[in-house]
């Protein structure tokens, strides 16, 4: 019975912050973005990896010990993962093997997560596609 009450209360908090980032959440205009600054380093960010494609930074908000953000460097009308075509295919597979470079360089090979939000049912809140790297820490399923 109490561990009932405690999951009841602990799923009506997980509840409570799924709708304030849902509520937040709105839909592509394909405007530039804060990864635009981030990218021409017009703000500053902590680069884990870069190469001529993609640039990895630290979530500013981390949700796991390691919490990485793979972008590429050009958006190309990839604004979300939702609007991805054919001739993306290329950079798609070069984040995701990015994803596995940045696992390596930050010890988390024995388990880590990588997660693509799209469009606002999703909660994506920045409309340029990034690759969430997430571990460090035991991760749960099914996700919120
Ligand atoms: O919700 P989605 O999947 O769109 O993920 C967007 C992510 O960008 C969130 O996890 C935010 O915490 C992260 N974010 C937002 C900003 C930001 C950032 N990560 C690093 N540096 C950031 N700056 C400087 N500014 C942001 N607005």
């Amino acid at each position: 019975i109490n561990s009932g009450r405690i999951m009841s209360s602990s799923s009506a908090i997980n509840d409570e912050e799924a709708s304030a980032r849902a509520a937040a959440a709105t839909a592509d205009t394909g405007a530039p973005t804060i990864f635009d600054k981030i990218i021409a380093k017009e703000i500053p960010s902590s680069i884990v990896y870069e190469d001529e494609k993609v640039l990895a930074f630290r979530d500013i908000n981390p949700q796991a010990p390691v919490h990485v953000l793979i972008i590429p460097k050009s958006r190309d009308g990839l604004t979300e993962l939702g609007k991805a075509e054919q001739r993306h295919g290329e950079i798609l597979g070069h984040l995701l093997y990015a994803a596995k470079i940045i696992a390596e360089k930050e010890g988390i090979l024995d388990g880590f997560r990588v997660v693509i939000n799209t469009g606002p049912m999703a909660c994506q809140s920045v409309y340029h596609l990034h690759l969430h790297v997430l571990g460090g820490r035991q991760m749960k399923w099914p996700p919120g």
